[in-house]
């Protein structure tokens, strides 16, 4: 079948939550993707930065298919010989007492809210039921009801009310407004991301990060970190917060903790928090599984191993720096902004034109894969495996595309 059949299919027999670019890929290694007619792309978006590690990594592809003929899944009413190792090793990789073990992103966030609320009546003494969590304008967590309660995008939450109560927003990037809110003795916890993912790559004010650690802490309010997609090597550190050594109280990771193989994520805490929840309280079916520890761990050692926190530092650099001298050249764009290879243009028109969508479309055709978010902000986020070489000839479709694009 050709990608107009397959595209078709996927019309006909899939719900239309989506709305993909017009490109059937096929297979995947390392940097780039291929379609079904066998085109080559670099992949600038990543899977949305699950697949920091590249595609189908052959050290984590080893890890799923060894372990896959062992044992897979045991559910959490038995020990299982693979769980406790990786607890220890993600443990003391992130430096944290404990971690809870989940599949997708959004579980972890929804654990990170149940452990802070549980906390929050336990040890902070606020009142049954009036735990309230702050978040900040422009987040995104995922797509439960829980999530998009919090959501300040109606995008993410028109129609699906009634919303969970206890959530309030407050402006991104605000401390004044932080504290505001954390003078409230039913605060549990503030949940924010280091930097906005789907926002558009929203990179907060230097001391943001610490400012937050601060009045968290002076106020006895939980400081939850969403690094789902901003942790694990993407911004150039291991975790974003490491910028400003801004140690969360509960760490939520996902996506690339399994370098894109399949569902993984992880809270991690100390036991103050941790320990609030107990048997039976909370918990998945695959949570914790086998298969998830050896290709989780393999995913993690890879990030290690292969230095690629550092390899985003420099390669994000360099991008940034070819995409400054890039606005000058093209009146396209307005302005670059990231960290480490957790990149987004702006492109110089309004948020609901296609502009943003063609000049994808036109990048589709010259080979690199990215896509927009939010109307006229493209993100660029490539593995974290790309060599200079291979950035450098990505820069190049890139300013290819912008100077022969036409409106
Ligand atoms: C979709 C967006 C990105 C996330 C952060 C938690 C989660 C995500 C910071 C939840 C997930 C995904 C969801 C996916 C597309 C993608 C996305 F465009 F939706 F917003 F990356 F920016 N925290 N983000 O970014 O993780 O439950 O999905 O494993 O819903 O289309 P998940």
């Amino acid at each position: 079948m050709d990608s107009t059949a397959l595209m078709h299919l996927e019309d006909t027999y899939g719900a239309h939550n989506y709305h993909p670019l017009p490109v059937v890929l096929d297979r995947g290694e390392g940097v780039h993707v291929w379609d079904i007619e066998g085109k080559q792309y670099y992949d600038f978006l990543s899977a949305y930065s699950a697949v920091n590690q590249g595609h189908c990594h052959p050290r984590i592809i080893r890890a799923l298919t060894e372990q896959a003929k062992t044992l897979t899944l045991t559910s959490r009413a038995f020990y299982n010989s693979s769980l406790g190792p990786y607890e220890k090793f993600i443990t003391n990789l992130f430096g944290y007492d404990k971690v809870l073990p989940m599949n997708t992103g959004v579980e972890g966030g929804e654990t990170s809210n149940k452990l802070a609320r549980k906390w929050g009546y336990m040890k902070k003494g606020i009142p049954e039921n009036q735990a309230r969590i702050i978040f900040a304008n422009g987040n995104f967590w995922g797509r439960t009801l829980a999530a998009i309660s919090s959501s300040d995008d109606p995008l993410s939450y028109s129609g699906f009310g009634p919303y969970m109560p206890g959530y309030s927003l407050i402006p991104y990037n605000d401390l004044e407004a932080l504290e505001a809110e954390l003078t409230d003795p039913n605060v549990c916890a503030f949940m924010v991301e280091p930097i906005q993912g789907e926002a558009g790559v929203v990179v907060p004010d230097q001391g943001y990060l610490a400012g937050v650690r601060r009045l968290c802490t002076k106020h006895n309010v939980l400081f939850i970190a969403d690094e789902v997609q901003t942790g694990i090597g993407r911004t150039g550190k291991l975790l974003a917060t490491d910028y400003e050594d801004a140690r969360p109280d509960i760490l939520v990771l996902g996506k690339a903790l399994s370098g894109g193989v399949f569902p993984v994520s992880a809270v991690l805490a100390d036991d103050e928090v941790m320990l609030c929840i107990g048997p039976g309280e909370h918990g998945s079916t695959f949570g914790g599984n086998p298969l998830a520890c050896h290709v989780a761990k393999a995913a993690l050692e890879v990030i290690v191993e292969e230095n690629l926190v550092d390899n985003a530092l420099h390669l994000g650099d360099r991008f940034r720096a070819a995409m400054r001298d890039l606005i000058a050249e093209s009146d396209l764009l307005t302005l670059v902004r990231g960290k480490g290879l957790l990149n987004a243009v702006v492109i110089n028109d309004t948020p609901d034109s296609s502009t943003a969508w063609d000049i994808c479309i036109a990048l589709k055709e010259n080979g690199l894969l990215a896509k927009p978010t939010h109307g006229n902000i493209i993100r660029f986020a490539p593995p974290l495996v790309m060599t200079k070489a291979q950035l450098d000839e990505c820069i190049a479709i890139i300013r290819k595309t912008l100077l022969e694009f036409k409106k």
